[in-house]
């Protein structure tokens, strides 16, 4: 019989390409979604359309603040698997909204696996939490893996930090298999707007366009070990097949500047970057966090997975898309990098 899943999350970047992973290994997927008043569902109206997936895809109505909902939902559906991919998951904003931070990706979190504990005491089921390499923040080590210690510069981290040791939490106390992926940045064509490289994409292919002529960013200096997005949830499902419970770097192993994504967007597109950016400091964080790199040996040597996107495709696919996207806006239809 075909496995079933539940992702929180599944409106988001990563939730919707596990959505479609998962549905094409026959899973049947639930997802929760916010209820919103405007459309919160372009990244997987695709998957929604009739006839699609022989009605193996059902949305729920939800949000993991509201625990007792979410429980009846989990005992409700049964499913073997849980993604819990939901979060407020921008840095930024987690500094002018703490609390509402902390109930979504903390408190959030543990909603998840309290339900989960209820369900697994009639049926076992697999936990996925998305953990992340923020919760490194001020590191102590490069590159950072599993051991290295935790030093949260904001409200996200912090929360995530705490969702990370509840889920280590009831793996211990009640034997439950939940997995931490601690998940380095991850970028796409999906991506949220408001995030650096996607914030560079759209305004360089909107540049090349005519469409705008400024970009304004903040430090360029930081540094990231970016990946794609499908790279890893392949990674997160790899990691529930596994047959014991633990905790996961999921990490290219390359570190670059924003200024080098910049320069490599702009350069696909044949501009230069230095002509239209310009500095904000308003778009400086209070605390930054200068320097990730991840070491993933562990994910590659127990299950096998490796990025196959690098930065510099990445970047290609990203700005390829963006162009596309912004010559809609120009010509209403299709628009070919070759005829930028
Ligand atoms: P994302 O695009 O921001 O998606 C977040 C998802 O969470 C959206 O579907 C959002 O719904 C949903 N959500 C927000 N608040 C919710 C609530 N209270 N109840 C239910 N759902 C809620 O994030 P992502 O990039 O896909 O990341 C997925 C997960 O991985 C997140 O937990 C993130 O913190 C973590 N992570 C991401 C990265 C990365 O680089 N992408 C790295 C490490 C960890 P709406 O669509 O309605 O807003
Ligand atoms: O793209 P960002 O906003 O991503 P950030 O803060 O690294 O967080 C992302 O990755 C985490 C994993 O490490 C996830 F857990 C989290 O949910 C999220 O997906 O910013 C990247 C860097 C930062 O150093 C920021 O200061 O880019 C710098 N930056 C410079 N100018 C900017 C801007 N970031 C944004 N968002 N906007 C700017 O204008």
């Amino acid at each position: 019989m075909s496995k079933s899943a539940l992702i929180t999350g599944i409106t988001g970047q990563d939730g919707s390409y596990l959505a479609e992973f998962l549905l094409a290994k026959k899973y049947q997927v639930h997802g929760l979604v916010r209820r919103s008043s405007s459309g919160n569902t372009t990244r997987i109206d695709h998957l929604c359309k009739d006839g699609t997936h022989d009605g193996r895809l059902d949305l729920h109505h939800g949000d993991v603040t509201d625990g007792q909902a979410l429980a009846n939902l989990i005992l409700q559906i049964q499913p073997d698997e849980i993604y819990n991919l939901a979060a407020q998951s921008h840095v930024r904003v987690s500094f002018d909204q703490p609390a509402y931070t902390l109930q979504v990706v903390g408190a959030g979190a543990l909603n998840v696996l309290e339900a989960a504990r209820q369900l697994q005491e009639t049926k076992p089921l697999r936990l996925f939490q998305a953990s992340s390499s923020e919760m490194y923040g001020d590191v102590r080590e490069t590159p950072q893996r599993e051991t290295t210690p935790f030093c949260p510069q904001s409200p996200y981290a912090c929360a995530k930090v705490y969702a990370h040791h509840q889920a280590i939490n009831y793996r211990q106390s009640f034997g439950m298999f939940v997995v931490n992926g601690i998940m380095f940045n991850h970028e796409s064509e999906r991506r949220g707007e408001t995030f650096v490289t996607r914030k560079i994409t759209r305004a360089a292919g909107r540049i090349k366009l005519g469409l705008q002529k400024k970009l304004y960013l903040g430090n360029l200096d930081a540094k990231r070990d970016w990946g794609y997005a499908q790279d890893y949830v392949q990674a997160m499902w790899l990691a529930l097949q596994h047959s014991v419970p633990d905790d996961y770097v999921i990490a290219t192993e390359k570190t670059h500047s924003v200024r080098q994504f910049l320069a490599a967007v702009f350069r696909r597109l044949d501009l230069s970057w230095q002509d239209h950016v310009e500095i904000d400091q308003r778009l400086f964080r209070p605390s930054e966090v200068h320097h990730l790199l991840g070491d993933s040996t562990k994910i590659r040597q127990t299950l096998g997975w490796q990025p196959k996107t690098n930065f510099e495709n990445l970047a290609a696919i990203m700005t390829d898309h963006d162009l596309e996207l912004a010559g809609r806006e120009v010509y209403g239809q299709r628009f070919d990098l070759e005829g930028a």
